[in-house]
């Protein structure tokens, strides 16, 4: 259930019982920094960048109480600040965003030969999705409120030493996208963060956060909070720092496809429709098959539609936990939907932490559209003329 804390770019205001709790010092420098020094793989030290005159007024009087706005312009610190009260959450976070800004550096300078992609810069020789896991392990340990955490590379669950209670456990896929790493093309980091020490037996809607790190031209934090509308973009600058550049909150209607997965089309003929009613209607395709850079167009370009359907030949590969989910967070929080065929991924409960699922991710029209073409009708639908491929 969203919330009592309300934390926009344009507009309006957080509650005075909430704004009271938040100021931009929540998150001190020495705060920051002892999450950069927590391992020499973390490459050099973020210099601190003193609050530039572009920063907006983080707080401001009104006539009755202090208020508490996020802005465009907001450092990660300041934004987390705001938005949240939870402070472990936001070391989580923060923490979280040092290993995608070494991660980055990482995917740039690494030498790649074949389809492997090696660091080799340092004492250890890893290929950078080793490397990706590796700090990411370590900042969650480093964060001390993480109990557990698995990645896709390591489908277990680690303790990492943070507690239970007033901790979080968080699943990640480090380095999505590795089949395309070699090519230059942009890859990312997705995890998801759930509280207390559960994995499984939850579904995506029990996340308190969920994030990804994206490695293109330019290297972007996108998050979505729980507690606050919007999924939320961050790019980061020369210095190191996390700039906030960009809110979603909605993700209207646009003719923009990535279609996941195509082989599937074979023996799965209504997903062949559903492609050809794309064609047919002109449709402008966008797909590099790494799925953070194909998703995260939706959320930029506030429209579009991803599909990656299976058929009986061709599996569902997308894993619930590290990426459906997480990803599922991110488009629902900007505005957007998801579905399995069914229902929202973001309702469907994560048996094993190996589970698999098929997903469509974009506006609500594409989501009905999706879900008649595949299976006859829809649940987001309320009256109103059929929009799917057959209609
Ligand atoms: P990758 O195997 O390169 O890591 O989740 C894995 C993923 O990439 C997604 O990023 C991408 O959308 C999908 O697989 C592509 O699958 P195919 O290679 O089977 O087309």
């Amino acid at each position: 259930m969203e919330a009592t804390v309300t934390c926009y770019s344009r507009g309006a205001f957080l509650p005075a019982s909430v704004s009271s709790m938040h100021s931009t010092s929540m998150v001190s420098p020495s705060f920051t920094s002892r999450c950069l020094k927590s391992s020499s793989l973390f490459g050099e030290s973020l210099r601190l960048v003193s609050k530039s005159s572009s920063v907006k007024a983080s707080r401001a009087n009104n006539s009755s109480s202090s208020v508490t706005k996020c802005e465009i312009g907001d450092s990660l610190e300041e934004f987390l600040s705001k938005a949240t009260p939870d402070k472990g959450l936001i070391r989580l976070l923060i923490c979280m965003g040092e290993a995608l800004r070494t991660i980055s550096f990482k995917v740039r300078t690494a030498s790649c030969g074949g389809t492997a992609c090696v660091n080799s810069f340092g004492d250890e020789q890893l290929a950078v999705d080793v490397l990706a896991d590796k700090l990411l392990f370590e900042a969650l340990q480093y964060s001390h409120f993480c109990k557990y955490a698995c990645s896709e590379e390591v489908p277990e669950l680690q303790d990492m030493g943070g507690p239970v209670e007033g901790g979080f456990s968080v699943a990640f896929d480090p380095l999505d996208g590795s089949s395309i790493v070699d090519t230059n093309f942009t890859v990312g980091t997705i995890f998801g963060v759930w509280p207390g020490d559960k994995l499984t037996g939850v579904t995506g809607r029990d996340q308190v956060a969920a994030a990804m790190g994206i490695y293109g031209p330019r290297t972007t934090y996108v998050l979505a909070l729980k507690d606050i509308p919007g999924t939320h973009e961050f790019l980061l600058l020369d210095e190191g720092k996390w700039l906030h550049v960009k809110d979603t909150t909605l993700i209207g209607e646009g003719k923009m496809f990535s279609p996941g997965n195509l082989r599937a089309t074979f023996d799965n003929t209504d997903y062949g429709k559903l492609i050809e009613y794309y064609v047919k209607e002109k449709y402008t395709l966008r797909y590099t098959g790494g799925m953070v850079p194909d998703v995260n167009q939706i959320i930029v370009k506030e429209k579009g539609v991803f599909t990656n359907v299976a058929s009986p030949s061709a599996k569902a590969k997308l894993r619930l936990l590290f990426e459906v989910a997480p990803l599922g967070f991110l488009i629902e929080k900007a505005g957007g939907h998801s579905s399995d065929g069914y229902k929202s991924v973001l309702d469907k409960v994560i048996n094993n932490l190996d589970d698999r699922t098929q997903v469509a991710y974009g506006s609500k029209n594409e989501i009905i559209r999706f879900e008649e073409t595949l299976y006859g009708s829809s649940r987001l639908k309320a009256g109103g003329v059929p929009v799917g491929a057959a209609a």
